[in-house]
Parts: structure tokens; C-alpha cells; sequence
């Protein structure tokens, strides 16, 4: 009798035990799948941040660009540009805009190799970058009638 009871004993400690593992096996693998996940969850959030920071530099780069670009507006017509004295910066880029009140036009900036036809109508665009310092003088070179001659002026680089 002595011997069946402690056998029974046994068996049951036996079973508890194997209970007991395979529920502290399952907790164990619930608990490691939960820490993935939040492993994986903290990478996306990285991985997002990087993205956010990648987007704010790159459109911090393209304001700087847009900043640095000169845009000048330049009209013309007979017998005269407006403005007719340009003064620009050595080494920022600067994009002429040309619109012709009445005819084509020419505008020839020679010593800065800046040459153009401004037709009516539409918008012609010069870009340069100012390499030299100086003041340039710049002429009308299509032929537009009496003062055709007088139309000119002046492109003023500085340092
Ligand atoms: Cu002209």
C-alpha cells in the first residue's frame, strides 16, 4: 500500500512537472514574440524618423537653392530695357527674364557671353553665373528702328 502511494505520489509530481513546463514554455514563447514585436515596431518608428529627417534635409537643400537663385525681371521695348543698370553678385547664379513690349528684340551682353533674342509675346530666360567683376554693357542687336542705337545698358558685377 505504502509503495502504490508513493508511486501515485510520483506520477503526480511527474505530471505537475510536465504541466508546468509546457505552461511556462508557452509563457516563455508568448513573452519572447512580444519583445520581437516591440523590437520590430521601435526599427519602424526609426526607420520612419530617418525618412521624416532624409524629406527635411532634402527640401532644406532645394530652399537654399531657390534662395540663392537671382531672378531679374528685364523689359523691353523700343527704344529701352528696363531696368537698363543690372547689378549682380560674383558667383550667384541669376536667371535674366526677358519680356518684349511691342518687337523682337535682341539683348547681347558680349563680355559676359550672355546673348538672347527677346521675341513678343513670351518669356525668354538667361541663366549665367557672374564669374568676373566689372560693369558690362550690354546692346540691343536686332535692328528695331530710329533709336535702335540707343538701346543699351549695364551689367555691374561686384565681389
Ligand atoms: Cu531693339
Amino acid at each position: 500500500m505504502k509503495l502504490r502511494e508513493s508511486l501515485f505520489l510520483m506520477l503526480s509530481l511527474a505530471v505537475a512537472a510536465l504541466i508546468a513546463g509546457t505552461v511556462g514554455g508557452y509563457a516563455l514563447a508568448q513573452a519572447k514574440d512580444r519583445i520581437i514585436q516591440a523590437q520590430e515596431k521601435e526599427q519602424a518608428i526609426q526607420a520612419q524618423e530617418k525618412d521624416r529627417i532624409i524629406l527635411a534635409q532634402e527640401k532644406a537643400q532645394v530652399i537654399q537653392a531657390q534662395e540663392k537663385e537671382r531672378v531679374i525681371q528685364i523689359k523691353a521695348k523700343r527704344f529701352e530695357y528696363t531696368p537698363n543698370t543690372i547689378t549682380v553678385k560674383k558667383g550667384v547664379p541669376v536667371v535674366l527674364e526677358f519680356t518684349s513690349l511691342d518687337r523682337l528684340h535682341g539683348f547681347n551682353c558680349s563680355e559676359l557671353g550672355i546673348r538672347t533674342d527677346i521675341p513678343p509675346k513670351k518669356m525668354t530666360q538667361v541663366r549665367f553665373v557672374p564669374q568676373k567683376v566689372g560693369t558690362f554693357p550690354f546692346i540691343c542687336d536686332i535692328f528695331c528702328g530710329t533709336h535702335h542705337a540707343d538701346m543699351s545698358g549695364t551689367i555691374t558685377v561686384t565681389e
